[in-house]
């Protein structure tokens, strides 16, 4: 028997389930509830995954007609995907709120159970522009501890902290496979979706940014509503700034820019522009998720002045400028923006 097919040299096969067992023992007392919370999560998103493949068979293309709270039209996946996870969170006992992109409103789940510990934050399909194209999408999602002293009737103030007391985040990307990525804050691990089971397995242990990358990605149409530190670093960069040679890069789905970017370094810019003054990524369900990652796994992520993870949150779906990515990239993007201060 050759090495490789010897049982004895066959990595393990680890389900996420697994692994978040093995993670939550990190949580004195959390009592399986953390485990059962986020198998409500990789549930809605095995759904999701199902829809999104077979986008181009069903009647789910297209346009739902309603115009969500972000001024934006709703696809039709981006309402059932919210419905999936609503439907499948709002089981979880120790849940008792939930906000989402396709809610103007956070939601108190089963009528304000007392045992309730947790809110769960997220974007159910980001970049969900791009499914009629067949281009990557996601779900990201931001896991926060009820707060001491809040009551079950301000729901906002559950979601409303900011992203450094964030207990777990991350997202799924529906790509050419299905990868879920998520830290509790002890690293970063990517799972990748074995259909044939219908199970995430571990395929990216322990995640670490490179410490300097290959891209970087922005939207250049933007670039004359930048502010100019921004065009001045983007043009160091194309011109041999760091003594690299860079590619761009910019998929316009931030779950996909970003997963390149945590896998091969770099850095993910959406500076704040003359129609989005102060960014267009949402703090909680976006930025805050992908900044948290990105540090756990080594990187950096700022607002284009001070880290994401401290940005005290005053409404749900408050946007905001991000710089994210490799050390090298970071530490020269803040010499520019020094300097423009
Ligand atoms: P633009 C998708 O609509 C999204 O919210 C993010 O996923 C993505 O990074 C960004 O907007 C793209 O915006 O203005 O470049 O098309």
């Amino acid at each position: 028997m050759n090495e490789k097919t010897d049982p004895a040299v066959i990595e393990p096969i680890i389900t996420v389930q697994q692994h978040i067992l093995q993670e939550q023992k990190r949580f004195p007392g959390a009592s399986g509830e953390f485990s059962w919370l986020l198998s409500g999560i990789t549930m809605a998103t095995k759904m999701i995954q199902a829809k999104v493949r077979m986008a181009g068979l069903t009647d789910i293309l297209g346009e739902w007609g309603t115009i969500n709270v972000q001024g934006e039209v709703q696809q039709n996946l981006d309402i059932y995907s919210n419905e999936v996870l609503v439907h499948c969170l709002k089981v979880r006992e120790s849940i008792g709120v939930l906000a989402s992109e396709e809610n103007e409103q956070a939601i108190l789940v089963h009528g304000g159970s007392e045992n309730a510990n947790y809110a769960v934050v997220f974007d159910p399909l980001d970049g969900s522009s791009n499914i009629d194209v067949n281009v990557s999408v996601g779900t990201t999602f931001s896991i926060l501890r009820r707060p001491d002293g809040v009551s079950l009737d301000e729901p906002e103030k559950w979601v409303l902290q900011p992203g450094s007391v964030q207990i777990a985040a991350g997202y799924v990307v529906y790509g050419s496979s299905t990868i879920l990525v998520y830290s509790v804050g002890n690293g970063v691990h990517g799972f990748t979706l074995d259909p044939s089971i219908g199970a995430f397995i571990l395929s990216h242990p322990d995640i670490k940014m490179p410490e300097q990358g290959p891209y970087y990605s922005v939207n250049e149409a933007y670039r004359d509503s930048f502010p100019t530190h921004y065009r001045n670093y983007i043009d160091h960069l194309r011109n041999g700034g760091l003594n690299h040679k860079y590619s761009s890069r910019y998929i316009g789905s931030m779950v996909a820019d970003f997963h390149r970017t945590l896998l091969k370094g770099g850095v993910f810019l959406y500076p704040p522009t003359e129609s989005n003054s102060e960014g267009k990524l949402r703090l909680l369900y976006e930025a805050n998720p992908i900044a948290f990652l990105a540090e756990q796994a080594g990187g950096i992520a700022t607002d284009g002045t001070r880290r994401v993870l401290d940005i005290q949150p005053n409404s749900i779906h408050q946007r905001t400028p991000i710089v994210v990515g490799s050390q090298a990239e970071m530490i020269e993007f803040e010499r520019f923006a020094s300097e423009a201060r």
